[in-house]
């Protein structure tokens, strides 16, 4: 939105619960995504097209890798400054919250947590200043929340390993420089690779038609016969716990990032209700806006408490993965019905990209769908507290 207005929403003084660190990266994120990203954004989700020239800003930033060690380029932050940093972005977009969320928890995490010191010398630096982009392989045309039974393989040819197979709705595939790609080998385990931009036999086509995440780029790997270097497998790692382990990082920041949009759509609405006039009064003097505004407002502050608690159990790396779950579910689900009541709260200028809200309604559709949608997160949850798998 050119006219951004945005002041972020605080009602339980969670920042008292930050340290100083932790409110510099946030004040320089949410000062960068005010001066970058909200007077272009509204035209780029209108003209699908991604604004490429904010990788630079993004890497200078330090949003790519913020927990990824200072020797390999990364930021050295705590895992509250990268919840933080991704809470901002999103209030910018969820699209340019997924390019960082990408290039940070699904290529750089894999790279330093499963990579040789070769690959992690070689792609960590570059992709932390944005210098390289990557992007993330898993999902297939026929396999989404079942990565288990994916069909891309890989085969040992000796020096190198021969790929085939197909991956689709990736973030970032079209413009990316490298790709982690999941495929199985000839046991059947599922084995990580860097397959690199130019490599015979391998094509990025950009996907086309979305309504959602518009600002976003989208696309489909190819694999016909790649020759992979033996050099560009990650060696010891083996089975879904890999790539699953890299989505507990990505779904921890998008339980931070949602939050961000729905204080946006929170932050418009209660504006816009203090000075829309009906009937003689602003909107917001009618008992039926209040509810609307006072439960939003509750929602964003159970959701706030709940990622600061999910980031203090991270840092203290006592979180495990089903309760990284419930917060993805739950604050993706909170910033879903508050965009619907903020577009409400705006009446016909709601649907108008005068205002963000619509953008972030028809985003967040995306968010709740990926890195495992709100379904499977509750059966996650419910085999958690079961002990029941309801999957199959
Ligand atoms: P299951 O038999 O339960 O588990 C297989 C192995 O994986 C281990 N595991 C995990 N490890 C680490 N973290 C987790 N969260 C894990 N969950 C499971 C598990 O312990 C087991 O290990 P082992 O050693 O015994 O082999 O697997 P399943 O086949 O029954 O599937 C389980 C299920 C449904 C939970 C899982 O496959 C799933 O999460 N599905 C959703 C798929 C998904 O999230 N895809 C995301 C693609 S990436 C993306 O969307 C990026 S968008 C980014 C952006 O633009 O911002
Ligand atoms: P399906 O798995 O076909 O699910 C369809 C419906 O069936 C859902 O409602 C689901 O909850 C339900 N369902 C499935 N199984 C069960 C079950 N056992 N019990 C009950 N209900 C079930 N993937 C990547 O690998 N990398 C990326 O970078 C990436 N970026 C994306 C960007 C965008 C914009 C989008 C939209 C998706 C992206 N994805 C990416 C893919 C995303 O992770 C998948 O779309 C998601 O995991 C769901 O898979 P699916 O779309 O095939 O849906």
């Amino acid at each position: 939105m050119a006219n951004d207005q945005f002041t972020a929403p605080d009602y339980f003084n969670v920042d008292d619960l930050l340290t100083d660190e932790h409110k510099l990266v946030r004040d320089a994120c949410r000062a960068w995504v005010k001066k970058e990203v909200s007077p272009i954004i509204e035209e780029c989700a209108q003209e699908c097209a991604f604004p490429k020239h904010l990788i630079k800003g993004l890497g200078d930033l330090g949003a790519f890798g913020p927990t990824i060690p200072t020797k390999y380029g990364g930021g050295g932050l705590d895992y509250i400054s990268y919840g933080l940093m991704m809470q901002e972005l999103e209030r910018g977009d969820s699209g340019i919250r997924s390019t960082a969320s990408v290039q940070g928890s699904l290529v750089m995490f894999p790279i330093n947590e499963f990579g040789t010191e070769e690959q992690k010398m070689k792609h960590l630096p570059k992709l932390a200043s944005g210098e390289q982009i990557g992007c993330f392989g898993l999902t297939e045309p026929n396999h989404g929340s079942d990565p288990s039974n994916m069909l891309s393989t890989i085969v040992d040819k000796g020096d190198h390993f021969l790929l085939n197979g197909a991956k689709m709705w990736i973030t970032n595939a079209n413009i990316a420089d490298i790709a982690v790609v999941w495929a199985k080998d000839e046991k059947g385990d599922i084995r990580g690779l860097i397959v690199e931009k130019g490599m015979d036999g391998f094509t990025a086509p950009e996907m086309h038609g979305k309504w959602s995440l518009r600002a976003s780029a989208t696309g489909e790997l190819v694999f016909d016969n790649v020759k992979v270097p033996k050099e560009n497998i990650f060696p010891d790692v083996k089975g879904l716990k890999g790539p699953l382990s890299c989505l507990n990082s990505a779904r921890y920041g998008i339980s931070w990032g949602v939050i961000g949009a729905a204080m946006d759509c929170y932050d418009s609405a209660l504006r816009y209700s203090q000075e829309r006039i009906q009937f003689g009064k602003p909107i917001a003097s009618f008992q039926l806006v209040q509810k609307k505004l006072a439960e939003m407002i509750t929602e964003i502050t159970k959701a706030q408490l709940l990622s600061w608690r999910l980031g203090v159990l991270k840092n203290e790396g006592k979180v495990n993965a089903n309760q990284i779950s419930m917060a993805k579910r739950n604050n993706v689900h909170m910033a879903c019905n508050i965009a619907r009541e903020a577009r409400q709260i705006h009446g016909a200028m709601g649907i108008t990209g005068e205002y963000s809200i619509m953008r972030h309604m028809m985003n967040l559709e995306s968010v709740l769908t990926y890195e495992g949608t709100h379904d499977i997160h509750l059966l996650i949850t419910g085999m958690d507290v079961t002990g029941i798998n309801a999957f199959a």
